[in-house]
């Protein structure tokens, strides 16, 4: 079926989806969360994907949250599963075995910075603004964002965030390790496909342990850390981009990565 609230695109390893309500600056109804949940089967299902992209439609916003006529006729029981089941897509986005870039430009309110911190890691345009302001509208973030913003800005300054609802500018979330980069509108889409492409000439075997270690090394200690990388680095071995690489460096040439563990 096709799309009609996302824009679903492959090139050349790379899949973009690009979020497009832009009347309501891309906020997230069920329809979309649907359709996202329906595009991330596409992507798992394809071998050949090694990166996605996510992004806003227009010039104002990556997401600018849950869709407010929607939670506006919520009781706690469709509140719960409305929560629940977004986890599930956050969840699956950020367990999935390729790498996936935030390219935020504009808004990324309340679900739309919870969306963008499941991914691993972002670029925002200058105009970019983040924020949790459920607490506005007599809510909390339902979408990891007491969880997964405090893991990675540190709790202090997520409860700021949550409590105050303030926004905070691209400049801002990049001082605090929110954003990686911080470009000029018209640039953004540029690095990140350039950044995309970087890795998407890497294997697949290797990004996806890369990912996977580190990922769930954070929710654990040090030393269980460790035994997961120990695992993950044997893990590479069952790939023939481990001998291709190797074989490249020392034969001086280009590796050319086939990048499946089935190779
Ligand atoms: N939902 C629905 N419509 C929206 C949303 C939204 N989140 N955000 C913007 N819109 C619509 C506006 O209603 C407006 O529509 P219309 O033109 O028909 O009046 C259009 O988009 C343009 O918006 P504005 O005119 O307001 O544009 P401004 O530039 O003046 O303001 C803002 C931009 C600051 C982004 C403003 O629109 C705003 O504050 N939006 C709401 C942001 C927000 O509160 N987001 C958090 C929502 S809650 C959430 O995400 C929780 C996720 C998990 C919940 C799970 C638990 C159940």
């Amino acid at each position: 079926m096709a799309y009609e609230n996302i824009v679903y695109q492959v090139e050349e390893g790379i899949a973009t989806i690009t979020f497009n309500r832009p009347k309501a600056l891309n906020a997230l109804n069920a329809a979309l969360l649907d359709e996202f949940s329906r595009a991330l089967d596409e992507i798992a299902a394809d071998e050949n994907i090694r990166v996605l992209v996510l992004t806003g439609a227009g010039d104002k916003s990556f997401v600018a949250g849950a869709d407010i006529n929607e939670l506006a006729t919520f009781n706690s029981l469709t509140a719960k599963n409305f929560s629940q089941k977004g986890h599930a897509i956050i969840a699956r986005l950020q367990g999935l075995p390729i790498v996936v870039i935030a390219a935020v430009n504009g808004f990324a309110l309340g679900g739309g910075t919870e969306i963008a911190i499941a991914c691993d890691f972002i670029y925002a345009s200058e105009n970019a603004k983040f924020g949790q302001p459920e607490i506005n509208l007599g809510l909390i973030p339902g979408f990891g964002g007491t969880q997964r913003l405090p893991r990675l800005i540190g709790p202090n300054l997520a409860k700021e965030l949550v409590f105050t609802g303030k926004m905070i500018s691209a400049a801002e979330a990049e001082k605090i390790g929110l954003v990686n980069r911080v470009l000029p509108a018209e640039q953004l889409m540029d690095e990140v496909m350039k950044t995309a492409a970087e890795i998407a000439f890497r294997g697949r075997a290797s990004l996806r342990a890369a990912k996977q270690a580190i990922n769930h090394g954070l929710n654990t200690d040090l030393a269980t850390g460790i035994h997961i990388e120990v695992d993950a680095f044997g893990l590479c071995y069952g790939s023939s981009d481990s001998k291709e690489g190797t074989s490249a460096f020392l034969e001086k040439r280009k590796p050319k990565f086939k990048g499946s563990l089935k190779d």
